[in-house]
């Protein structure tokens, strides 16, 4: 069009003074042109970023959830504070989530003299999001226990909330409440008082986090066989530990919980689990000083860039023994089913940014002539990652639930039973969907989900680790049979009445009936394949371990 324009100048007849006039004026024209085709094409390129607003207002189901299931004082204190604290996480929290993603951190392994210094260099906002962590309560509220059993869930959704906005401080959290607990569950010995306090801390100055090393260089999974890491008693009781730690997150943490191989007198240890026990160990001194540790790099992963996860030498590291000898792979258990929960948290907390967002954008975006929202197609898509999130919160809440009365001795059998089960189930299932799901929701932004600078793409990578770390889906079906053949199929038995209650419950209810008959059918083919299983040999539940988790996880869901 601008070309004919000029044109149609170039084709008037002109004096010279007028040519040189006409010629100033076909610049112009052509530059006004430019210029104008320039904007509009920028404009053309214009998207409404979408957004969220407080998203503890604006997750109706979580509302839902805790009128249903909160004690109404309880709930009036809850809500007010996770209002504020869903306006804190819009305002403060998400810009310090993104320069965490901006400034990941440094490796500094020489100062400029040649001294090994072995220094990790995080970002303000990183250390800003520990401080709000234990300002927020949000590893304390658990173990204050101010609401008796619903201080677990209280906290549960805070950090919830906190997940998707935490710039991976997730991670330090889990890991840190994972310690706690295995404290608590030691009963806090006087030596570990003051971890627990600290790890338990409101006061940002007291706070520590804490670290888990449990991979080394010969797997992260086949933990029993993998682990080189041994441990020599000194003359003072404590122990020095002596091995390559492959796969640290959270490096930066103030201490950490280890396995390690105890050396009798002959130098000889004991291989294989029975030879496993569990230490603590500070990761620095009061001046910063490391513990004997070596950092050897910082690993270079697909995703959680923005905390550092580090190869160790451990070259004496001063530890304190915490489990009875041999019993290191139990002790830990505790501390790997909390981060295991947090796991599940993580993965709810994504799916939700995800469509939140997704949804967001079709109530702006126009496409086709219409905005996506109008477009049924569109809109079924974002209803079917809906219905995942749902089933995934309904799966976490009730895990937490049980985990609240464990904790507060309100759990029946049946209940620790089923909570044993479950979180396995929940984990492995919820870290698949998440996945799912973040994929899916990142297409409905059509090719503005692949680009980086939306931040999109960041949620994706977040989201993968998590049906990798605290266990990948098999190790995790696999813990799934573990606790069948511990429990000698109790804890199916608990699941199955569980559900039945549940069945008789919601049968009740009319527009509940084809959902009910569904689960009903798959509850007698899982009871078909549970007898015709028990008579196989053992591999064939191995080969159907990942299949028949799902099934509960879906069954339970539903
Ligand atoms: O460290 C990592 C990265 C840190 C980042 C964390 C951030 C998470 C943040 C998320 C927020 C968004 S990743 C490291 C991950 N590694 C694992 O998860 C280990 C995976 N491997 C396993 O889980 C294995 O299956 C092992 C280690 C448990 C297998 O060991 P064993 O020794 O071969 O297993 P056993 O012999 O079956 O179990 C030993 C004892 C048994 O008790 P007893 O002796 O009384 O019969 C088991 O019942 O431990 C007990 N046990 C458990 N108890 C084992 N697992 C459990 C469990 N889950 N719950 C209760």
């Amino acid at each position: 069009w601008g070309r004919c324009q000029m044109l149609s100048i170039k084709g008037i007849n002109t004096t010279v003074g007028q040519e040189q006039q006409a010629g100033m004026k076909e610049k112009q024209a052509s530059e006004d042109q430019e210029t104008h085709l320039a904007r509009r094409d920028t404009e053309a390129l214009f998207q409404e970023q979408p957004e969220t607003g407080n998203q503890y207002l604006e997750d109706t189901l979580l509302r839902s959830y805790l009128k249903t299931h909160l004690p109404p004082k309880v709930l009036e204190e809850v809500h007010q504070d996770l209002e504020r604290f869903g306006n804190c996480l819009l305002t403060k929290i998400q810009p310090l989530s993104w320069e965490c993603e901006l400034n990941p951190p440094v490796f500094q392994q020489y100062d400029a003299w040649g001294q090994r210094v072995d220094h990790i260099h995080t970002c303000s906002a990183w250390r800003r999001m520990k401080e709000i962590s234990a300002e927020e309560g949000l590893i304390a509220e658990a173990y204050e226990k101010r609401y008796s059993n619903w201080s677990r869930l209280y906290q549960a959704v805070k950090l919830y909330l906190f997940s998707s906005s935490s710039g991976g401080f997730s991670c330090p959290l889990a890991m840190t409440d994972g310690a706690a607990k295995v404290i608590e569950s030691l009963g806090i010995p006087g030596s570990l008082k003051n971890a627990f306090d600290r790890l338990t801390s409101r006061d940002p100055e007291k706070f520590w986090t804490s670290g888990q090393w449990m991979t080394e260089r010969r797997g992260g999974s086949d933990v029993a066989n993998g682990t080189e890491t041994v441990a020599r008693k000194q003359p003072d009781g404590t122990y020095r530990l002596y091995g390559f730690k492959w796969f640290t997150s959270a490096a930066d943490s103030d201490m950490t919980l280890t396995l390690a191989r105890i050396v009798d007198a002959e130098g000889q240890c004991t291989q294989g689990s029975r030879g496993l026990s569990l230490f603590f160990l500070r990761v620095r001194d009061e001046k910063g000083k490391l513990n004997s540790i070596q950092v050897q790099r910082l690993k270079v992963k697909l995703g959680t860039r923005q905390m550092a996860t580090a190869e160790l030498w451990l070259q004496g590291a001063r530890a304190e023994l915490i489990s009875a000898e041999g019993r290191g792979v139990a002790a830990i258990s505790n501390m790997l089913n909390i981060t295991r929960i947090h796991n599940v948290i993580g993965a709810v907390a994504s799916m939700r940014r995800m469509i939140s967002l997704s949804r967001d954008y079709a109530r702006k975006r126009v496409a086709f002539g219409k905005l996506l929202k109008d477009h049924p197609l569109h809109m079924q898509t974002i209803a079917r990652m809906e219905v995942q999130v749902r089933g995934a919160f309904l799966l976490l809440m009730e895990i937490i639930r049980l985990l609240g009365l464990a904790e507060t001795n309100l759990a029946s059998e049946q209940e620790q039973l089923l909570l044993r089960l479950l979180v396995p189930v929940a984990k492995l299932y919820t870290g698949k969907q998440a996945s799912a799901v973040a994929v899916e929701a990142m297409e409905s932004f059509g090719g503005q989900g692949y680009m980086e600078d939306t931040g999109l793409p960041v949620i994706l990578r977040d989201t993968l680790v998590l049906s990798i770390w605290e266990g990948t889906t098999n190790i995790l079906s696999l813990d799934v049979l573990r606790s069948l053949a511990k429990s000698q199929g109790q804890v199916m038995d608990a699941f199955l009445s569980t559900v039945q209650k549940k069945l008789e419950l919601a049968s009740g209810t009319e527009e509940l009936s084809p959902a009910v008959q569904r689960t009903r059918e798959a509850i007698g083919s899982l009871r078909q394949f549970l007898v015709a299983a028990g008579s196989e040999q053992a591999l064939t539940m191995e080969l159907a371990a990942r299949d028949f988790s799902y099934s509960l996880a879906r069954i339970y869901t539903g």
